[in-house]
């Protein structure tokens, strides 16, 4: 059950200030069609952090940043040596993405904060705010980047090293956006935290079909990326005959039709996605010499995902023709499930709060995952309209982000205690 102390910071969520602040957020690197673009590390990303640690020190709030740029805004606790209860997402978008994927778990978090303030309460647990650097992986692959490093899941400085389409590296862009924006305090990476926190939009149908308000989330499904180059020969397309061409974008529309194949399961389960195609000179009048594609492919069964990518590179081959393939597999990450006692508290706070709620896992990744084999960790979601996400007309209710912002700041305030 949870306390009332707790059930009174949920209470002082200002769901209006909420919905004002993502107004504001979706000001920067807004698009055409009403979505956000702000990808990683951009000048965009920049000027959003600047806009979000504007508010925290507005408030007082410590603010430091890690060696891959990850920011964290500290309320202080009573005992200011007990390890924080930290929570956040991601402010970094898809190109055309959506105003509320990362941001509502960033600014649920603020929230919190500020409603402890307003109500006066004190907690002994320091309440932290984290801001994961490149959570979507489109501008710099992979996916959870600054998560991950934070984790040791991959090694600082490849991910320093890693480049974008332009050939700009992520330290550059790290120091451009120290720049741009610049922070005061430093820290390492996997520092003490008592338990992580993530509010999210289910970014899928779920909730909103069963008008459920709150997801409990037990865990999130395995994901693999993939990129496959395939390497012909350029050749005139007016005089070359099909016999002596090494086209390899013929080759790479053969592989994926047939990965789509091995992955059209009855069930609807498997989610395959080839969502970058690179091809090279992108001439109408020469056969391609190279293409690169891109797989993401998700499964919340480990089994299933080996299965599948056993079968990625033979299939490849066996349908490369002239060509030559090369298959690497640039991030790997398990299914994962949630603390129990984490999930069990969510549930608690959503019942005490009186909203609809019900157990789900999710079909997006998120930097939770990295958090979990490290600290006790879970996520809460709210709907998002039709499920849609990763799109220019993402949506959410104001109802509905207060909603979870009250289940958060009753899980915060009770860990806090703790
Ligand atoms: O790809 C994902 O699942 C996340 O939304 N970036
Ligand atoms: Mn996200
Ligand atoms: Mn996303």
């Amino acid at each position: 059950m949870i306390n009332e102390h707790s059930l009174r910071a949920a209470r002082a969520i200002d769901g209006e200030r909420l919905w004002r602040r993502h107004a504001e957020m979706a000001k920067i690197g807004a698009t055409q069609g009403g979505g956000s673009n702000r990808q990683a590390l951009s000048p965009e990303d920049a000027a959003g952090r600047a806009l979000l640690l504007g508010w925290a020190r507005a408030r007082g709030y410590a603010v430091s940043i890690d060696p891959i740029g990850n920011l964290f805004v500290r309320r202080p606790g009573t005992r200011a040596d007990a390890a924080p209860v930290l929570s956040g997402s991601h402010l970094d978008t898809q190109p055309l993405g959506g105003r509320f994927d990362g941001v509502y778990g960033v600014l649920a978090a603020l929230e919190v904060m500020e409603a402890l303030d307003d109500s006066g309460i004190a907690l002994p647990r320091p309440v932290e705010l984290v801001v994961w650097t490149n959570e979507e992986g489109s501008r710099f692959a992979p996916v959870t980047m600054g998560s991950a490093a934070f984790a040791g899941a991959l090694p600082l400085e490849s991910v320093l090293a890693t480049k974008d389409a332009a050939g700009l590296s992520v330290a550059d862009a790290l120091a451009e956006t120290a720049v741009r924006c610049p922070v005061e305090g430093s820290r390492s990476f996997r520092f003490p935290v008592h338990a992580y926190l993530e509010a999210h939009i289910e970014q899928g149908p779920v909730l909103e079909a069963e008008r459920k308000t709150i997801g409990v989330v037990s865990g999130i499904q395995g994901l693999r990326w993939y990129n496959v180059e395939v390497t012909g020969e350029t050749a005139h397309a007016g005089t070359t005959p099909r016999a002596r061409r090494k086209d390899a974008l013929r080759a790479a529309i053969a592989m994926v039709t047939a990965l789509e194949a091995l992955t059209d399961d009855v069930a609807d389960a498997i989610r395959f996605t080839v969502g970058r195609v690179e091809v090279r000179p992108n001439s109408p009048n020469t056969v391609p010499d190279r293409v690169l594609f891109t797989i993401d492919l998700r499964h919340t069964d480990a089994a299933v995902l080996d299965a599948i990518t056993s079968r990625i590179d033979p299939i490849c081959q066996q349908h490369r023709g002239p060509c030559a393939v090369r298959v690497t597999e640039t991030i790997n990450s398990k299914p994962t499930a949630f603390d129990r006692r984490i999930v069990g508290l969510v549930r608690a706070a959503a019942e005490s709060l009186e909203l609809s709620h019900r157990d789900i896992v999710s079909g997006a990744t998120h930097d939770a995952k990295y958090m979990a084999p490290l600290y006790p960790s879970g996520m809460i979601f709210v709907p998002c309209e039709r499920g849609v996400s990763h799109s220019e007309i993402e949506n959410a209710t104001p109802e509905d982000l207060a909603a979870g912002a009250r289940v958060l700041a009753a899980c915060i305030a009770e860990l806090a205690l703790e």
